[in-house]
């Protein structure tokens, strides 16, 4: 039985994981879990889930749940997920949105948990601080986006598994991982094919009209920048520690090959599935095993697909690549930008797209102000060199406050 903490159970991977620990209670066991702001939602997980301790936005929220939840530990604020993070448990679902997930993830791996990890800002702003304390910790960081997800399969039984293998040029090598490039692949968003100029007047709505996944909505703009990639180009470089040059972004609309890993032989693995998390999620859960996440298989070939199986025959998927347009997603570029100046380079972006994409969100400014504006924030910011999640987080509010400063 895994002790699974989940930060962040209300939003969509953390829905999603309450489904399969639903359907899957000899395995897995609640033992925390946090929200910010849905009480209601999260006060009915509480009912059905039976946890021991519970995080929530602020003061106020706590004191209602403790009122209705008496015998539970309940904190609140930034600090509140740090002490939940501090709890005894087996794996820690960080399925946070945006630098939020950094501080307790940092404390959870510095306690040995294994991570799945649903949030990728913990690796962008804290890539190296966090890797380096998985290997001394001896933590299985899981990736629980389904790009990484993906190359993580492929790569097992390939001289790679969860975090800290480290990567080692093909042409030095005897031992490490022979790995030639990570094609890392792209739905395009909701504006795949347009020009730069045309999205110039793009509203909310249809920046939230994602053609493939349902998602949160921060994540579901950062995929029609096109951050979303960029995002996951340095997750990846973590991750799997291979350099930036080595990682190309395909852009793949129909979003069944959710990643390949290509080899030295020339190999390329992939791996498929329609485009469902709780795929991901799944495996970072029970990782080693896999779950049984389909409907029983009936039999019948003509019945493959009914299950919700991919079936490339009934569904009529057809699969098409095409190279990413990086002058239309500037973000692509920024974010490999970003990894060569290394240090806080990508800190600094990561703060001013969260606080754009939340500033668009809001309606206060247009869609193409998230890419120029953190062009403008990296060209005015000296790279420095944060040596602690307190440092990193001292630059996250710098940059956001520049953004903001920019746009007057
Ligand atoms: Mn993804």
């Amino acid at each position: 039985m895994k002790k699974v903490l989940i930060l962040g159970s209300t939003g969509s991977i953390g829905t999603q994981a309450l489904e399969i620990i639903r359907n899957n209670k000899d395995k897995f066991k609640v033992c925390g879990l946090t929200c910010r702001s849905r009480i209601a939602d999260l006060m009915e997980q509480i009912r059905e889930f039976e946890p021991e301790a519970v995080s929530v936005g602020n003061a106020e929220d706590a004191a209602k749940v403790k009122a209705e939840f008496p015998h539970l530990e309940i904190y609140s604020g930034d600090e509140g997920l740090v002490e939940i993070a501090k709890m005894d448990c087996d794996i820690v679902l960080n399925s946070l949105m945006g630098i939020s997930g950094l501080a307790p993830t940092y404390e959870a791996i510095s306690r040995g948990r294994d991570i799945a990890l649903a949030n990728k800002e913990t690796l962008v702003a804290g890539g190296k601080l966090i890797t380096d304390l998985c290997r001394e910790k001896g933590v299985k960081l899981l990736p629980v986006d389904s790009e990484h997800s993906a190359i993580f399969q492929c790569l097992e039984g390939n001289g790679g598994s969860a975090c800290g293998r480290a990567y080692r040029e093909p042409d030095k090598a005897t031992l490490g991982r022979p790995i030639r490039r990570i094609l890392l692949t792209a739905s395009g968003g909701p504006f795949r094919g347009r020009n730069y100029d045309s999205m110039k007047g793009v509203t909310v709505e249809q920046a939230l009209n994602h053609p493939n996944w349902s998602m949160g909505s921060k994540i579901t703009i950062d995929s029609a920048t096109m951050m979303n990639k960029g995002l996951e180009v340095i997750e990846a470089r973590w991750l799997f520690d291979v350099p930036a040059e080595r990682i190309d972004v395909h852009v793949h609309p129909e979003s069944i090959v959710h990643s390949m890993v290509e080899f030295m032989d020339g190999s390329v693995m992939a791996q498929m599935g329609l485009p469902d998390m709780k795929i991901p999620i799944g495996l970072a859960l029970n990782y080693p095993d896999r779950l049984t996440l389909l409907n029983e298989f009936s039999g019948k070939d003509e019945d493959r697909g009914t299950d919700g199986s991919l079936d490339l025959f009934t569904t009529g998927h057809e699969l098409h690549f095409e190279k990413a347009d990086r002058k239309v997603f500037r973000c692509i570029d920024l974010a490999y930008r970003s990894l060569a100046e290394g240090g806080s380079a990508p800190v600094v972006m990561n703060g001013a797209n969260e606080e754009l994409v939340a500033m668009f969100l809001a309606g206060k400014i247009g869609f193409l102000d998230i890419p120029e504006t953190i062009e403008k924030v990296m060209d005015r910011f000296e790279v420095s060199q944060p040596k602690s999640v307190e440092e990193i987080l001292a630059v996250d509010i710098e940059a956001r406050a520049l953004a903001k400063e920019i746009l007057g």
